[in-house]
Order: C-alpha cells, then sequence, then structure tokens
C-alpha cells in the first residue's frame, strides 16, 4: 500500500496571484487527487502547531506575518507516494535555487525583504503529512 495523503497549502502569495489554478492543475496532471479543499485564513495559533520545529527560529514572526497576510487554500492531496512527489514537483526551499520545471523555480519570486515567498506547502513525511492534516483539518478526522 503505497497511497498517501499530504498537506498542500497554496500560502498567500500563491493566492493573491491567482496561482491557485495552476497549483492544483499541476497536482492533477501527475494523476494526484484533491480530497479536500478550502479556502481558510491560517492563525497565529495554527501557525505555531504547524510549524513547530521553527517556532524557535529568528525568522518565525516573519513566517506568521507571511502566512496570515492573506486567505490561503489548504488542501488534502492523495496518491502513490504523493508526499514525496509532491516535494518534488514543490521544488526545495527557496525559490531563487529552485529548478526551473518546479512549482518555486517556475511561479516563485526572489526574496522578498529577507522573507522567503514560495508559493506553496508540503508536508515533508508521513507523520507531518498525518499531524498537519490534523491541524488544517480538524473536521476531517474527528
Ligand atoms: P519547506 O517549506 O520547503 O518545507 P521549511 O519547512 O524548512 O521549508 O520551512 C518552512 C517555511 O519557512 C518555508 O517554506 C519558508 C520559511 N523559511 C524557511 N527557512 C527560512 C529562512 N532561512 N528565512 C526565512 N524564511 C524561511
Ligand atoms: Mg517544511
Amino acid at each position: 500500500e503505497t497511497r498517501q495523503h499530504t498537506l498542500i497549502v497554496v500560502k498567500p502569495d500563491g493566492y493573491a496571484r491567482g496561482l491557485t489554478g495552476e497549483v492544483i492543475r499541476r497536482i492533477e496532471r501527475k494523476g494526484y487527487k484533491v480530497v479536500a479543499l478550502k479556502l481558510m485564513q491560517a492563525s497565529k495559533e495554527l501557525l505555531t502547531a504547524h510549524y513547530t520545529e521553527l517556532v524557535e527560529r529568528p525568522f518565525f514572526p516573519d513566517i506568521v506575518e507571511y502566512m496570515t497576510s492573506g486567505p490561503v487554500v489548504a488542501m488534502v492531496v492523495e496518491g502513490d507516494r504523493v508526499i514525496e512527489g509532491m516535494r518534488v514537483i514543490m521544488g526545495p526551499t527557496d525559490p531563487t535555487v529552485a529548478p526551473a520545471g518546479t512549482i518555486r523555480g517556475d511561479l516563485g519570486r526572489d526574496w522578498n525583504s529577507g522573507n522567503i515567498e514560495n508559493i506553496v506547502h508540503g508536508s515533508d513525511c508521513p507523520e507531518n503529512a498525518e499531524r498537519e492534516i490534523g491541524l488544517w483539518f480538524p473536521e476531517l478526522t474527528a
């Protein structure tokens, strides 16, 4: 059984720039399935739980400011090895060095005043995927 679920979030820059459809298009073109989706405003409390390993980093306040700067589109995406596969489709964290062909490489802009704005979040391992889906979609797992 290699079918997995991952949490994908189109971040405020991606939503504001009208790239939600482009992100979903790339997900679906790969053969993955969007099984839950909502437009929402992320709270500081949610982001603190979500980015639990980054809370102590000096740039954490910048992440919260960025991620609460506008609506986001949260999705649960299903597919064969989708956690790893979405990380490949997204590309690495910094859009400047993300390869062409990836979401971050093709669509992400340069660092914005020291802040990384990189269009999209995707869970990085099965444990975090399950944890993050529970945080962002409590109504699905309750
Ligand atoms: P990823 O989103 O590729 O999984 P991550 O989990 O290490 O990367 O970091 C989460 C987010 O935090 C990332 O998308 C952007 C921001 N971030 C990471 N490192 C940063 C840094 N050095 N300066 C500013 N923002 C950073
Ligand atoms: Mg991460």
